[in-house]
């Protein structure tokens, strides 16, 4: 790894990829940015139009459209690449196709010498991470998914609208499988240094509305799919945000695919949690008290992804 110099490799320049590759730009995030993608000229096409904007960026960026050699000099490889549910599709087509692709791009970036820290985003985001990890063979901490991180941030948003406070004053967190069976976890809930459960004291505000707002989270791609074909913008700056915890050293908490060994009392499985993010990856999963109910939808979570992984492995 070279010293000083800050290389992402992205792997993938479909919607996500350069919605994260712009919000890089926007943000100065990173020094090098590298595009890679199995349609060379998309690839390069995007490359172009990103330096277009590089005078009014807050910082230099170099980006320029490459191959799998790059990763050797990266600190972090993005994969944000493979296919998206067809109609009619079920999850575990999905899964068997994009693992097969996540085989090979994986291997693609090892063979090039790289040794720093993957952050996959293709769904099932959870189990393609665990294959990232599998086939990669690095450690644990330096194998990263998306998780929950924008269903957290859908989440604190809508709550910051229903209770009209800014939004990154909302501490909340929505854990489990990014999809269906994922929860929230109100029992941690806070506005500030108020507790959710004291607001619900006020008549103004009700349980109902509040679990209707779950729903909305958890449905959000659903809805938004239905209005204009698949989502990108919050995913884009999902990433950048893990992408500048990482590069930063922040240790800052975020509800990423994490690979748990006895954490929640659950083993070998990728799946989303709040842990603590700095240069070397995952620092620590920072486990939750969950109550009992949310226990129960938690191990569930769990069960569903094994049983959607366990053909593919
Ligand atoms: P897209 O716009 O179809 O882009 C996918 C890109 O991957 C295309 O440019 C392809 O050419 C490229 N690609 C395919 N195979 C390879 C390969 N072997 N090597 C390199 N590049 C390849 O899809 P979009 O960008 O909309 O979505 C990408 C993935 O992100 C999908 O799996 C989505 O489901 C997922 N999302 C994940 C979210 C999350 O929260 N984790 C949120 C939204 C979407």
């Amino acid at each position: 790894m070279r010293e000083n110099i800050n290389r992402v490799v992205l792997i993938g320049t479909g919607a996500v990829g350069c919605s994260y590759a712009y919000a890089m730009l926007n943000q100065g995030i990173a020094e090098e940015l590298v595009l890679v993608d199995v349609n060379e000229a998309k690839a390069e096409g995007e490359a172009m139009d990103l330096n277009h904007g590089i005078p009014f960026a807050p910082s230099p960026t170099k980006i320029w459209d490459g191959s799998y050699a790059d990763c050797k000099d990266a600190d972090l490889v993005v994969i944000t690449a493979g296919l998206p549910q067809k109609p009619g599709e079920t999850r575990l087509d999905l899964v068997e196709k994009n693992t097969k692709i996540f085989k090979q791009i994986v291997r693609g970036v090892m063979d090039s010498g790289f040794d720093g820290i993957f952050l996959v985003a293709t769904n099932p985001v959870d189990i393609l991470t665990y294959v990232t990890w599998k086939e990669s063979g690095l450690p644990k901490e330096r194998v990263i998914g998306s998780g929950t991180t924008l269903d957290t941030a859908r989440f604190r948003y809508m709550l910051s609208e229903y209770f009209d406070v800014d939004a990154r004053n909302v501490h909340a967190y929505i854990i489990g499988e990014h999809g269906d069976t994922e929860l929230p976890v109100w029992s941690h809930a806070s506005i500030g240094v108020r507790k959710l459960e004291k607001f619900l004291e006020d008549p103004d505000y009700k349980q109902d509305e509040l679990d209707n707002i779950f729903v909305n989270v958890r449905d959000a791609a659903y809805h938004i799919i239905n209005r204009k074909g698949s989502t990108y913008y919050g995913i884009g700056m999902s990433l950048a945000r893990v992408t500048k915890a990482i590069l930063s050293n922040e240790n800052c908490i975020l509800t990423v695919s994490a690979y748990l060994e006895g954490e929640y009392g659950q083993q070998d499985v990728y799946i989303g949690v709040p842990a603590i993010i700095n240069r070397s990856g995952i620092r620590e999963i920072m486990e939750l008290e969950l109550n009992e109910e949310e226990q129960i939808k938690f191990e569930h979570s769990v069960k569903v992804l094994k049983e959607t992984m366990a053909p593919v492995l």
